[in-house]
């Protein structure tokens, strides 16, 4: 089996080299694809490892990811590469941890934190004649600062090598609630300019503070400036009021997007990058899905996400495209419930356990802040379904989809980066022996040891006051054998002193490369 695998990669490497497979390995493989495989990443917001019923939820079901689930490889110890999105997007894009650009959660009228004139995921793809789109939350920032909402918005997704991109700017609890298509803001009317703070209250919108009777959903003091569309948002937005976003029509919208992109470019090698907003804050589910789940918005907004999901994969295969593509989905950091608005996600919870039984959530430096669902399908006859247990960062997708598509690499280019794609491909093949997760500190996965390192820095109140979230920050070192207990319950740091020092040594030398 492992044999067969090999060959598998061995035709996908193939594949890399030249449009054409050569006949004779071809037949090797049940129907060995002609054309270079495109590449889908689902990339969900905040779901959690147990936030799926093909990983043990039992309080609703998600039926469109459970399938690709069935027909691909379901990992178990695959990671974001950060408890938190701005970090998560940044090293998958870049292949490089955050940390080395002090890459931290974004406020909504950020520059762009990516260098444009460096490589990057959707440049290599170009680099091996990919046509490449972004659809959904960007998050990274855009333009230089400063950024006029009323102009060409650049450097962006364009700048970084995406060919297409339609996007949330930043999250949907920050302004501008608008969307960006390529340079421009859709609908804007350029008589009622866009103006954006978030220092200070700017135009004449309501804000929670004042007009909670206006809200969909109450909110933290954070998430109570400007009101739109019955959802007050952290920052102050003037003008733009033709732009304005309605959060019900996200489904619709993003996934037409997708849709259109699939379409334009059957004909071509793709690669699309489809991060969701669901299932982050505010949770305003479209009313085919509101009060669905039994578990009020966040579970109504599982289910969304699930129905986007199947309206994509089932566009691929009215195209005919799906048995010639790499379908990868996951999720940029753990799971929360509080996020900042009252939709009593805590409350109708249920039994239903979001970290799917590991410690922590988004934020934390326990698993659970990266330890997230994975799902790869390739159905082209190269992959076996199964269950694997390789430990794979999401960091790793640029070597490896590099090698998927049989591009070289820059000396400097993505070096934090592995490639795993024999493990992707075969659910009996290991991946990564060592790894880091970033959260306000680092952990680091070695063997079977999980060591977080002591925080000396100052967390921010906002989360130091979410009693609800464990966010493993402490100033003591913490060592688990995550082998034995999966809970990271006894920190074993006394009774292994030297092991201590060793990692934490490890995990130097990684911040000095
Ligand atoms: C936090 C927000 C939270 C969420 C998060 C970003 C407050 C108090 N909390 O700062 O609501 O927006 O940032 O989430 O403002 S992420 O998934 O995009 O990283
Ligand atoms: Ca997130």
């Amino acid at each position: 089996k492992i044999q067969k695998s090999v060959l598998s990669i061995l035709v996908l490497m193939t594949i890399g080299c030249s449009e054409q497979v050569d006949v004779a390995s071809a037949t090797i493989e049940k129907k060995a694809p002609v054309k270079k495989p495109n590449v889908v990443i689902f990339y969900v917001d905040d779901l959690g490892f147990g936030d799926l019923s093909s990983y043990g939820m039992t309080a609703t079901k998600t039926p469109n990811v459970d399938e690709l689930a069935a027909q691909g490889i379901r990992f178990t110890d695959a990671h974001s590469s950060a408890a938190t999105c701005t970090p998560s997007r940044y090293s998958l894009l870049t292949g490089q941890y955050a940390f080395r650009n002090n890459a931290a959660i974004l406020p909504g009228d950020a520059p762009l934190i990516i260098d444009h004139t460096k490589p990057t995921l959707p440049k290599m793809m170009k680099k091996a004649g990919y046509k490449t789109a972004v659809v959904g939350k960007w998050h990274l920032g855009l333009g230089r600062g400063e950024v006029d909402w009323n102009k060409d918005v650049k450097p962006g997704p364009l700048e970084l090598g995406f060919d297409y991109s339609f996007l949330m700017p930043a999250t949907g609890d920050r302004v501008p609630t608008v969307y960006l298509e390529n340079h421009k803001v859709v609908n804007l009317d350029p008589s009622d300019p866009i103006t954006i703070s978030y220092e200070k209250r700017v135009g004449d919108r309501p804000v929670g503070t004042e007009s909670p009777e206006l809200l969909k959903q109450t909110a933290d003091l954070q998430h109570s400036a400007t009101i739109v569309n019955g959802i007050s948002r952290i920052g102050w937005m003037k003008g733009g009021k033709s732009a304005e976003w309605v959060d019900e029509d996200f489904p619709q919208v993003f996934t037409d997007k997708a849709i259109d992109f699939i379409q334009e470019s059957k004909d071509e090698a793709f690669m699309l990058f489809f991060p969701f907003h669901d299932i982050h804050v505010p949770r305003v589910p479209n009313k085919m899905f509101a009060g669905k789940s039994g578990m009020g918005p966040r579970g109504d907004a599982i289910l969304q996400m699930d129905w986007m999901t199947g309206r994509i994969v089932d566009e691929l295969k009215k195209q005919g495209l799906y048995e010639n593509t790499l379908i990868i989905y996951s999720s940029d950091n753990g799971p929360v419930m509080d996020d900042g608005y009252d939709d009593f996600a805590e409350e109708m919870r249920g039994e239903h356990d979001p970290s799917g039984g590991f410690r922590g959530g988004k934020y934390s430096a326990y698993e659970a802040g990266t330890r997230v669902p994975m799902i790869v399908t390739y159905p082209n006859g190269m992959i076996e379904a199964g269950e694997s247990d390789a430990l794979i960062s999401h960091i790793d997708l640029y070597k490896t989809l590099a090698t998927l598509a049989g591009v070289e690499l820059e000396a400097n280019e993505a070096v934090d980066s592995v490639n795993v794609l024999p493990a992707l491909l075969n659910s009996k093949l290991s991946a990564r022996d060592e790894m880091l997760e970033e959260s306000f500190t680092l952990s680091l996965r070695a063997g079977k040891w999980k060591y977080i390192e002591p925080f000396s820095g100052v967390t921010p109140d906002w989360l130091a006051n979410k009693t609800a979230i464990e966010n493993g920050l402490t100033t003591e070192p913490q060592l688990y054998d995550i082998s034995s207990d999966q809970k990271e319950q006894l920190n074993l740091a006394d009774k292994y002193p030297d092991k201590v020092i060793e990692l934490q040594q490890r995990l130097d030398s990684i911040r000095a490369l």
